[in-house]
């Protein structure tokens, strides 16, 4: 990409950091906009010292998206944000990390997108490659921008990386070798006008790939139209001759007129939703010619992800766990599926505008459901009736309550359906938060 002289760069969060420093160090003219002000943003600024750049924070200015030719955006920024759309009507480019930062990168890319599993998958397939490359870059939207790895300087055989639809809006050339779609349902409907627009957002994964390169795709989504690569599917409940699936207790995966078949019980994740991330992770190493016992190794020592279904504490013969990770519905389901009977549900933080009744149909494995945040309103209109449900006014007001109305044997699961935005930076930080009032119990 032809770069100006002079770029703006809008959001100062890990993406907003990485892209600064990137573009300093081509010696470009950089601007910084936030809507946060200074002091908000003062450990951002810490981590950009040495580089120099105009800093309007605060708010947004539309003379600084007209006087720029190039926009980078980070991924919590909507694009159609109205002062993009002017920018964009008056000749202005705008663009996002992953994109710019891919043209930068010669190595094979492996994108790996989906409303919920995209991180395990991601770290999954992350460990794998690292057994039989050694190094690898695993990054995007884990949390580590890909800037980051061209800033690093260090080669690596594969870049390996979480993608999400935010990120997938602003792509112009980005060209994955392996695009991996893993599932789509209703998440992130406050900043789509409607779940088609988050569909073809999560589509674009697909947009610039070749006949020569790999669409990995659950096989339920086998009538995605438009699709040039050669797509090859995983299924948890259906037989593929090429692919990968699970039957009784194994999994298979058929490539290229070979067959390699694990026992599932080889790993400690557990669900069917697993199962499902698995096949797709050891169809990437099949693809890009990985040993069986390389890969099979890696997966029996992958213990899977913190705040993802993650077992923190018994007491009194109640188990807690954390699913801070789950910010859909879907998500929430799916830990409601793997966890089975007597559940004391803490969930609420930040609303999405998506559907709460998609568990309707399992709710009764919810004992009790504990509301919080700024969603429990919704939660509550949504859900209320159907178990014995309390709002309260904190995460530890709720951590409280559950283990107040739990009996041995039961569990508590703190699931929320919705972001962390609300009350707490990030679902890490709300994960911390809540396995740390547990320890105090
Ligand atoms: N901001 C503005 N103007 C706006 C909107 C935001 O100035 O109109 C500013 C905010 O005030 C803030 C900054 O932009 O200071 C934040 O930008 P950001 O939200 O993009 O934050 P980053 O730290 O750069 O994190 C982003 C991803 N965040 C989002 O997509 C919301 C991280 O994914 C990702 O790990 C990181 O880039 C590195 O690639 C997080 C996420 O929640 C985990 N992702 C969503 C998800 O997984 O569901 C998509």
């Amino acid at each position: 990409m032809d770069l100006p002289d002079k770029i703006l760069i809008v959001g100062l969060g890990a993406t907003g950091i990485a892209t600064a420093k990137f573009l300093s160090r081509m010696g470009k003219k950089i601007t910084i906009t936030d809507t946060k002000d200074e002091r908000s943003l003062t450990h951002a600024l810490s981590e950009l010292k040495g580089v120099e750049f105009d800093g309007h924070f605060g708010g947004h200015s539309k003379d600084d998206f007209l006087s720029h030719r190039l926009i980078i955006i980070s991924p919590g920024v909507d694009s159609e944000l109205p002062e993009l759309v002017e920018a964009r009507r008056n000749g202005v480019r705008v663009t996002g990390e992953i994109e710019l930062a891919s043209t930068f990168v010669d190595e094979p890319i492996i994108a790996i997108t989906g409303t919920n599993g995209k991180t395990t998958v991601t770290s999954l397939t992350g460990n794998i490659f690292k057994k039989a490359y050694g190094d690898v870059f695993v990054g995007g939207n884990i949390g580590n921008p890909l800037f980051n790895y061209i800033l690093n300087g260090k080669k690596t055989a594969y870049a390996i990386l979480e993608i999400s639809s935010f990120q997938l809006e602003t792509i112009e050339s980005f060209h994955p070798k392996n695009a991996v779609l893993l599932n789509i349902t209703e998440d992130h409907l406050d900043r789509y006008c409607n779940y088609n627009d988050y569909v073809k957002a999560k589509h674009r994964i697909f947009e610039n790939q070749n006949k020569d390169d790999y669409a990995i795709l659950n096989s339920n989504l086998k009538d995605i139209k438009g699709i040039k690569a050669r797509r090859l599917f995983f299924s948890a409940n259906e037989i593929l001759s090429e692919g990968a699936f699970y039957n009784q207790g194994n999994m298979y995966v058929r490539v290229n007129g070979k067959e390699f078949i694990y026992k599932r019980d080889l790993s400690l994740l557990v669900g069917i939703h697993n199962t499902e991330n698995i096949l797709a992770a050891l169809l990437i190493s099949h693809l890009n010619n990985i040993d069986q016992g390389i890969a099979e190794e890696a997966l029996r020592n992958f213990k899977g992800l913190d705040h993802r279904v993650e077992l923190v504490r018994k007491l009194n013969g109640i188990t807690f766990y954390n699913d801070s990770k789950a910010t859909n519905v879907d998500a929430t389901r799916r830990a409601l599926e793997s966890i089975g009977q007597n559940v004391i549900l803490i969930a609420g933080g930040k609303d999405k505008g998506g559907s709460y009744k998609v568990i309707a149909d399992i709710i009764d494995r919810v004992k009790v459901m504990v509301l919080f945040g700024e969603a429990k309103k919704r939660i509550y209109e949504e859900l209320g009736d159907l178990t014995e449900t309390y709002k309260v006014n904190s995460l530890e007001d709720a951590a409280r309550r559950a283990f107040n109305v739990a009996s041995p044997g039961d569990i508590v699961l703190f699931s929320p359906m919705c972001s962390s935005f609300d009350m707490f930076r990030d679902y890490k930080e709300r994960g911390n938060v809540f396995k740390k009032i547990v320890g105090s119990l």
